[in-house]
């Protein structure tokens, strides 16, 4: 595996690279050209220059986290080929420089969502939490401006501002799309751009719905082992990966998700490791990566990881905002740093313990 952070690029990250090069272990950055609004192509020039920016400064570019899937290729509208030619050029430009890991989801409207953006622990960390009851008692458009009100300033992967005039319209927009359409269209959109991917070895690893269960009544389609192998068999090419995000994932303690890594193996391209505490169904929060911190074992979800052979990038996810540290909710440089540590940690003792023979 291969030790990274998410870094969203000059102006947008409150953690520099040089931060980041100074934790131990870590390589590289998943990073995105965040100023480009989904369905846009990302031009050559700016992936060199982002190239140039982080390999300056030590690290390099492992993957990218996320190439945007316009709402239309997931609605499936007509002018949805535009913007899948779009998609193409940008994975072209990703090719011609050497980046060949994309993460992207097909979550409509909304990307990840919390009810709570700063939950207050009792050691005085704040953390992202969840709670299903607000979400039933909330309109979207309402949640939408509190997302935003509560982020610190900083912009969000997902809730960008300028889509806060469109939740009423996207919601029309989605109203005959069910599960059943929607995941057709990620079908048509994987079908489309395989030529691109399979000629520059390009792995797209879908990212897990977050929570994995349908929000304001919008169908979800990657929520657990069945709905990842039936992709995985609906399009059954090697570029068809998944980004395995525990904390996504786990919101439903129905998954279990060291038996996940096992049955997917070798199509994770991507790791997410955090941990989330559970309080009842629907109700958790984000917690400290360490597993007496939450209701994961984390020793198991990386062994498994270790026993699949996985060899790709690995990243702490959501961090808790500690030490007094400004920055955008769930993405400090403090918690990160020691999550990191904490997963490298385990995998060269599960590394050492196996070459034992123990
Ligand atoms: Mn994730």
């Amino acid at each position: 595996m291969k030790m990274t952070l998410r870094w969203y690029g000059p102006g947008y990250d409150s953690v520099t690279l040089e931060q980041i090069r100074q934790i131990p272990g870590v390589t590289g950055v998943i990073t995105t050209l965040y100023d480009i609004p989904a369905g846009e192509k990302w031009p050559k020039e700016r992936i060199r220059e982002l190239k140039k920016i982080v390999e300056d400064a030590g690290l390099k570019i492992e993957g990218i986290e996320s190439v945007n899937v316009h709402d239309s290729i997931k609605i499936g509208t007509p002018d949805r080929d535009k913007y899948i030619q779009n998609y193409i050029e940008t994975l072209e430009n990703l090719g011609e420089e050497g980046i060949n890991i994309v993460c992207y989801n097909f979550m409509p409207v909304f990307d990840w969502t919390r009810t709570d953006l700063a939950k207050m622990r009792p050691d005085g960390s704040t953390v992202l939490a969840y709670d299903q009851k607000v979400v039933d008692t909330i309109d979207p458009q309402t949640f939408f401006n509190q997302t935003n009100d509560n982020s610190n300033g900083f912009v969000m992967p997902g809730w960008e501002p300028e889509r806060l005039s469109h939740v009423k319209e996207l919601f029309e927009a989605y109203k005959d799309v069910d599960s059943d359409k929607l995941f057709a269209n990620l079908v048509y959109f994987l079908e489309a751009i395989g030529p691109v991917c399979e000629k520059y070895g390009i792995k797209m690893a879908i990212h897990p719905d977050d929570p994995a269960w349908p929000v304001f009544g919008l169908p979800r389609i990657i929520t657990g082992k069945e709905s990842i192998l039936k992709l995985f068999k609906a399009v059954d090419k090697p570029y068809n990966g998944l980004t395995f995000c525990m904390g996504s994932l786990g919101t439903n303690p129905k998954n279990d998700l060291p038996a996940i890594i096992r049955a997917v193996g070798d199509r994770i391209y991507f790791a997410h490791v955090r941990n989330l505490h559970h309080f009842a169904p629907g109700v958790f929060e984000e917690a400290a990566h360490l597993s007496s911190d939450g209701t994961f074992d984390m020793y198991e979800a990386v062994k498994a990881l270790h026993d699949t052979g996985f060899d790709g990038p690995i990243r702490p996810d959501h961090g808790r905002t500690i030490w007094g540290e400004k920055c955008m909710p769930g993405y400090g440089l403090y918690d990160r740093a020691l999550g990191a540590c904490y997963i490298e940690g385990l995998w060269e003792a599960i590394d050492k313990a196996e070459a034992r023979g123990v």
